[in-house]
């Protein structure tokens, strides 16, 4: 049985901000937290809070802008964080709105009906709540029969989500699978931590797995296998959770939302990802020259560069290894798809591509496909 990518979406936000943006609203709250506590700075009792500049984000990450679901808030020096607005319960979640928009996009462009779906998975950083599972919200929304659920594994997520598809439409468990990655990033971003405030984007993407037997798109690309690792560390982590109630912690502290060792995870995920894709593309008999395009995680630009170089021998070529992360920044799990979404169509029957995601957890995830 032949397993193929039939149909992918994207959701991108009505709203971006770009690097200057977010610089001025960050040195103008860091210039205000030195005003305040300019005593205790004085005497050392306080760190002062750095500047931070749009030169070094461009240089160090290739980042420009980012887009984010709403943009009110995360620049009032006086808030630091997107406000959205919380509804009730029997209005649709935020999540499942962004999740419901790439996931018409992707059913259109497979040229399939919700009735012809037999699961969903939801799989992403975060979920909003932990039940009923956004991906039954989401099934609930399309008219969906069959079951869904919702699966967690950081930057890893949609290739993750992606392999379970695989599985269950080889297993013959469901005809067809539409896998949801609504990566809502922005509630987790610390925006006044100078390291980290500007890696970060909102995107949702979404995609239809089925067997080849059934697929009637326009452009299909084919699962020839997949191959997924993970290696504990703590040097990318969150640790926002339930549990926070019963621990008196500040479930607002700056440990519950996303920090990072970023010189080490660049030092060690790196080598990590590019022996995985050596081993992953050499069990098809393929040398990195004959794989035509490479959809990359979308992390930070320095680290695709060294990827690809250690894989090709030489640069990069945007045709080769598509670039999203200057306008979408990092956008989590959907990275490598919001690259495969933006960069399969114009590929011949017989080309082969490789989509792979790696990060946190640490979690490497990749699918190696052929279009047809
Ligand atoms: N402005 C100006 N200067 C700065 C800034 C800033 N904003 N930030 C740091 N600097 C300074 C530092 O203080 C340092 O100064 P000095 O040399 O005097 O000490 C200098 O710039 C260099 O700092 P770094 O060495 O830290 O800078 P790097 O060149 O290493 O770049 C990066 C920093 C961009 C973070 C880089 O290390 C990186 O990208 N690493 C890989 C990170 C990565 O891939 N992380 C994975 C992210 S996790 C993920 O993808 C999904 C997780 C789940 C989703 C979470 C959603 C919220």
């Amino acid at each position: 049985m032949s397993v193929v990518i039939s149909g992918v979406g994207v959701w991108t936000p009505p709203f971006s901000i770009s690097n200057t943006e977010l610089v001025d609203a960050y040195n103008a709250w860091a210039t205000q937290f030195n005003e305040h506590n300019a005593e205790q700075i004085a005497q050392g009792l306080c760190e002062p809070k750095a500047l931070s500049s749009a030169e070094f984000i461009e240089k160090a990450s290739g980042i420009k802008s980012r887009y984010t679901y709403c943009k009110e808030g995360t620049l009032d020096v006086n808030r630091m964080r997107p406000k959205i607005a919380a509804r009730s319960d029997d209005q649709l979640s935020h999540q499942a709105e962004i999740a419901l928009d790439a996931a018409k996009k992707a059913l259109s462009a497979a040229n399939k009906s919700a009735q012809e779906i037999d699961a969903v998975i939801v799989s992403c950083s975060y979920t909003q709540r932990a039940y009923p599972a956004i991906a039954i919200e989401v099934q609930h929304a399309l008219g969906i029969k069959g079951f869904a659920f919702d699966m967690l594994v950081a930057c890893s997520a949609a290739t993750f989500g992606l392999h379970r598809a695989y599985e269950m439409i080889k297993a013959e468990t469901a005809r067809a699978v539409l896998v949801v990655n609504p990566e809502l990033t922005s509630p987790q971003v610390n925006y006044t931590d100078r390291e980290s405030h500007f890696i970060f984007g909102d995107v949702a993407t979404a995609t239809v797995v089925e067997s080849k037997a059934t697929a009637h798109a326009e452009h299909c690309y084919e699962i020839l296998s997949t191959r997924a690792e993970t290696q504990f560390s703590n040097n990318i982590r969150s640790n926002f959770g339930y549990t926070a109630r019963v621990s008196d912690t500040n479930p607002f502290e700056e440990a519950a939302l996303f920090h990072q060792n970023g010189k080490k995870v660049f030092k060690e995920v790196c080598p990590m990802a590019a022996q995985h894709l050596e081993a992953h593309i050499e069990q098809h008999n393929l040398s990195a020259h004959e794989v035509d395009r490479w959809w990359l995680h979308q992390a930070n630009i320095n680290m695709n560069n060294l990827i690809v170089k250690r894989l090709l021998g030489r640069d990069a070529d945007a045709s080769k290894a598509p670039i999203v992360l200057d306008r979408y920044a990092n956008t989590a799990s959907a990275g490598s798809l919001v690259a495969f979404a933006l960069n399969h169509e114009d590929l011949s029957s017989g080309a082969t591509g490789v989509i792979c995601s790696f990060g946190a957890g640490y979690s490497i995830g990749s699918l190696v496909l052929r279009k047809y």
